[in-house]
């Protein structure tokens, strides 16, 4: 049934455009390929999928929100460069106009009967499935942290939401001194490297401010190491040790105690408890599947991520599901730009299957994190499964750079509005070669 329903969200205010949904409850639908979820990894292959499949309402896709965000620059609005408005645009402009959108969300997968019931109560029946539910903040896992981030004068905020981003600017704005506390939670996580560019950042804006002589500067982070590659973690420690940041390692948030201003760690080693207090903090939730995959042990691995093979992406249980992005279970780096290139062995790979092929293409791991350091400068890490290092630009990337710095500000959002959702991005592959033809892997 088709309505007119006003779009109410920050993007589209004041914009007015049909919609194929439905309001009545118990509908039933049927596709060739359902889609569930419609961020970075969902509008992307719903889009590869509307050319492929080309008869009517072949693909649907089930996503709740009517906002759908750029959400690798919130970190550059948490340090007051990038209005939060540009990191949104209406659902309805992502997704392609051939699939169609269910405003819902999926509540049950009954994978073994290829159906999924959603909240609200329809029911689609798939031939195909791809499960694109992203990661979602676990705030509850801290005692104190939902108090503390709804106040707006706690000085506690994270870039990792649309909701709080902002406050993170303010909060370096009003600093007067003291410490600032920056933390990375005992859970995986989307863009591990976010978590100390913020610091990075603050350290710059706070030199810029003139307050950075009374600041006394804290990342307190759950792993044993500064980043997960060497060649960046080596370049890494050396940036913290230069903004004279002080790195705590297995050190995890455990609660906020939002009006004493003090939050509490426990160390991993020795499980001892420390209580700090602070005049600004920084805090990197933990993260957790959305409870549609996560309840599911049909579909999942004990950590509530879907169980996909690391190559094909395909499930290892029910070969008519794949997964992509966030949510599924392969030790890449959980980033947008991982999704540039899993969408393209995805795609071939579903493509086979359809056609009751085994799946052939591989996905390598491929994960990159621009890590910002300052307001114009960046190391842009590259790299695979293992690892291994895979750079693209012709010069050592673990070096600060101001051209990295304006690609993940400038370049990086125009690709993914322009080319990646659509289906038209796989990553930066074409470019290496170009550049470095000799290169071995
Ligand atoms: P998402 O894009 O999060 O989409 C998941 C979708 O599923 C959402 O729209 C949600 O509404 C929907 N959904 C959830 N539950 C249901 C349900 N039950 N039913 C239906 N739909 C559902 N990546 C980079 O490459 N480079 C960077 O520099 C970078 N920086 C980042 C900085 C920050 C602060 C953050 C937060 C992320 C950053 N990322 C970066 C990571 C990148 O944004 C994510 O990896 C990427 O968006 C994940 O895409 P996804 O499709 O898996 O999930
Ligand atoms: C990338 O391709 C991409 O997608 C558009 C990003 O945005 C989310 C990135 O942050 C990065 C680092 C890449 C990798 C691209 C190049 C050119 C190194």
């Amino acid at each position: 049934m088709n309505f007119i329903r006003k779009l109410s969200s920050i993007s589209s205010m004041g914009i007015y455009r049909n919609f194929s949904g439905s309001s009545v409850h118990n509908d039933k639908y049927s596709c060739k390929l359902l889609v569930i979820g419609g961020g970075s990894g969902g509008c992307t292959i719903a889009s590869k999928f509307v050319r492929r499949l080309k008869a009517k309402d072949s693909v649907i896709v089930l996503e709740p929100s009517l906002d759908h965000y750029y959400q690798p620059l919130w970190t550059l609005v948490g340090a007051g460069v990038t209005k939060l408005s540009t990191t949104c645009r209406p659902e309805q402009l992502c997704l392609p106009e051939k699939a169609k959108w269910i405003r819902d969300k999926a509540e049950c997968i009954n994978a073994a009967e290829n159906c999924v019931t959603t909240v609200e109560g329809h029911v689609i029946q798939y031939e195909y499935l791809v499960v694109a539910v992203g990661l979602e903040n676990d705030y509850d896992k801290v005692p104190g942290l939902c108090e503390a981030l709804v106040d707006p004068d706690s000085s506690v905020s994270t870039i990792y939401s649309w909701q709080y981003a902002e406050k993170t600017a303010s909060d370096l704005n009003k600093f007067k001194g003291g410490d600032a506390i920056f933390t990375y939670p005992d859970t995986p996580i989307k863009c591990p490297g976010a978590p100390q560019k913020i610091a990075y950042l603050a350290d710059s804006y706070f030199t810029k401010s003139g307050v950075r002589s009374k600041a006394n500067m804290m990342y307190n982070t759950c792993l044993p190491v500064i980043f997960g590659v060497k060649k960046y973690a080596d370049a890494l420690l050396k940036v913290a040790q230069r903004k004279q940041i002080r790195v705590n390692y297995k050190t995890v948030l455990k609660g906020v105690t939002h009006d004493r201003r003090e939050a509490v760690f426990v160390n991993k080693d020795d499980n001892e408890e420390m209580t700090m207090k602070y005049d600004l903090l920084h805090v990197t939730p933990p993260m957790r599947t959305p409870e549609c995959i996560r309840c599911n042990a049909d579909i999942v691995d004990q950590s509530g991520f879907l169980t996909v093979d690391k190559y094909t992406l395909q499930h290892t249980k029910y070969k008519n599901i794949y997964g992509i992005g966030d949510c599924t279970n392969t030790p890449n780096s959980k980033t947008a730009a991982a999704i540039a290139k899993q969408c393209y062995v995805l795609e071939l790979n579903l493509l086979s299957t359809m056609k009751k092929n085994s799946p052939r293409e591989k996905y390598n791991g491929y994960g990159a994190c621009p890590l910002l350091t300052s307001f114009n400068t960046c190391i842009l890490a590259e790299f695979l499964y293992d690892g291994e290092v895979h750079e693209t630009l012709p010069f050592n990337q673990a070096r600060e750079s101001i051209i990295a710095f304006y690609m993940k500000k400038e370049l990086f959002p125009f690709l993914y509005w322009n080319f990646m959702l659509k289906g038209y991005y796989h990553g930066p592959e074409f470019v290496r070669r170009i550049v470095n033809p000799l290169a071995k892997n």
